[in-house]
């Protein structure tokens, strides 16, 4: 067996979280290391479908996923989370619920604007528009990490060289 942790990734809309988290998994499910992921797609479209972008219940949404990857890391598997969770109480709140030797925080650092440009979802031009309110960023905040554990910037990396930043950070760790 090897330990576990929760790896949190933090990082606007856009920002590249999801892509760096599912390529990472694949890199530790190659090693042999059992892995699960929560993002977007498996938590607000099922267990937190009762949940907004309003503040109370992005706080609500973290605290939620937080105690399913405190059940996973005490099942000896190394979860990857991938959620914009903008606020840094929220984030440290995390580190109570799973333990602060659980948690490795990973800020995924792109610009408001390269997000912006990407726009994969057409969330910032609806945003900008009025269409959308609390959107990150635009009409609601990001607080970034102050002392994150790894720190992608994305404008300065490109994609293999952010996996195997993290992958190095977390193989040393779970020796
Ligand atoms: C931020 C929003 C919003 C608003 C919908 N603000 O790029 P995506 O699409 O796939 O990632 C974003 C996702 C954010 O959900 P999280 O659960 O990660 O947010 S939080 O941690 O703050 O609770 C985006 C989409 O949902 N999305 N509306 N208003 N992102």
């Amino acid at each position: 067996g090897h330990r576990s942790f929760l790896l949190w990734f933090t990082g606007l809309s856009g920002s590249g979280k999801s892509t760096l988290a599912n390529l990472v998994e694949m890199e530790l499910h190659k090693k042999g290391i059992s892995t699960f992921s929560l993002d977007g797609d498996n938590i607000r479209q099922g267990i937190n479908k009762d949940l907004s972008f309003a503040p109370e219940d992005r706080t609500e949404n973290i605290r939620r996923i937080a105690e399913i990857g405190h059940l996973m890391v005490d099942a000896g598997v190394v979860t990857l989370a991938a959620f914009v969770s903008p606020y840094i109480e929220d984030r440290e709140n995390i580190k109570n619920i799973v333990g602060v030797d659980n948690f490795i925080e990973i800020y995924i650092n792109t610009s408001l604007a390269e997000c912006e440009r990407r726009d994969v979802k057409g969330l910032y031009k609806k945003a900008r528009a009025g269409e959308i309110k609390n959107m990150t960023g635009i009409s609601a905040p990001y607080e970034a990490p102050v002392n994150p554990d790894i720190e992608i910037v994305t404008d300065h990396q490109d994609v293999d060289t952010s996996v195997q930043t993290i992958l190095d950070f977390i193989i040393q760790k779970l020796k």
